[in-house]
């Protein structure tokens, strides 16, 4: 899934003023040139509907409608139609000369105007001087798209996090019994009190190498942005680090260290695995230390999963009331 392009956009020209005369039976003119229509607005909106940036890509340079010119007899131009760019929600656009933030679109039907049409010309009439239509503004802007859940997966490699989702939402993920199996961000509804919901979502996996390119990088860790509660996953089993502290200092080392601002995010450790772990005792005690929330859970079995959820719908609840 792509989710950063950029592209041009540009309102559309207005239309020209009308330079007429009209001449009377007495011979006397009559300037009745009418002004141009104003030039259409580029114009983009969040829709549940919206395809993805991929098919946006397609088109780089967006160029909404010219106003009609002025006519004689005074016949006003039409209004160029505005041309309204359908984006998923959780969009935000950005003006690519300064990097400046021009309009996150979050909830449904939110539009922002990111081209504006040139005004239509004057017409002659009433004496006037006839001039031509303005140009549409022309921007370059970049396109991000950050994926909208309430709880991001973020763990280890072969941590049980698909395997979590999949119990949790019935997504259509497996747990699969080699790392780095989940390559792209994959989302899952956790539905609960017949109207609740909570959106999942688990990212691929990070371990020490990731920052240097390796295993699947970093590059969908910006999707936390909006992030309610970010869940640290790791492995009784230590395949990928030596200590539970250890993995959950990575973890924490390379999110912090792709945006500072990630620190705000409130997160929750998981232990999994549990059926298979050595010396439980022992990494509970370490976990206590970090002075985190954790949980000792077993996905395979289930022990643990229903705290877990609890917890987790308290937070998610407290924050959609805060
Ligand atoms: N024993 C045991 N195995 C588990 C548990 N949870 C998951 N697994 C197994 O661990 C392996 C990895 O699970 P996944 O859910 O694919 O892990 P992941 O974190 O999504 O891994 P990647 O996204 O591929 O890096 C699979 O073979 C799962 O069946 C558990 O609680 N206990
Ligand atoms: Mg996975």
């Amino acid at each position: 899934m792509l989710d950063k392009i950029h592209l041009m956009v540009q309102g559309g020209r207005g239309g020209k003023g009308c330079d007429s005369l009209y001449r009377r039976k007495d011979h006397k003119t009559i300037p009745n040139g009418a002004d141009g229509g104003d030039g259409g607005n580029v114009i983009f909106r969040a829709s549940h509907n919206a395809p993805g940036l991929d098919r946006l890509k397609l088109k780089q340079h967006l160029i909404a409608e010219s106003g009609e010119h002025g006519g004689s007899e005074n016949k006003r131009g039409r209004k160029g139609e505005d041309l309204i760019v359908l984006v998923p929600l959780g969009t935000s656009l950005y003006r690519r000369e300064n990097h400046m933030a021009i309009r996150d679109l979050c909830h449904e039907g939110e539009e922002v105007i990111v081209a504006r049409g040139g005004r239509g010309g004057v017409g002659n009439s009433g004496d006037r001087e006839a001039t031509p239509g303005e140009e549409g503004e022309f921007f370059e802007i970049d396109v991000e798209f950050r994926i909208m859940a309430d709880v991001f997966l973020v763990g280890l490699p072969g941590s049980g996090k698909s395997s979590l989702l999949h119990h949790l939402t019935r997504a259509h993920v497996e747990g699969k019994d080699y790392p780095f199996a989940t390559r792209a961000p994959v989302i899952g509804v956790y539905a609960y009190d017949d109207y609740k919901q909570i959106l999942f979502c688990e990212l691929p996996s990070l371990y020490e190498g990731s920052t240097e390119g390796r295993g699947l990088g970093t590059d969908f860790l910006r999707h936390l942005a909006r992030a309610k509660l970010v869940v640290f996953m790791l492995d009784a089993t230590m395949k990928f680090s030596k200590t539970a502290v250890e993995g959950l200092n990575t973890l924490q080392r390379i999110i912090y260290e792709h945006d500072t601002s990630f620190r705000q995010i409130p997160s929750v450790v998981v232990l999994n695995k549990i059926d298979q772990g050595d010396d439980l005792g022992k990494m509970q005690e370490a976990l206590q230390g970090t002075g985190q929330f954790y949980f000792l859970i077993s996905v395979t079995t289930g022990e643990g999963v229903e705290s877990l959820m609890n917890f987790i719908k308290e937070r998610i609840e407290g924050e959609s009331h805060a």
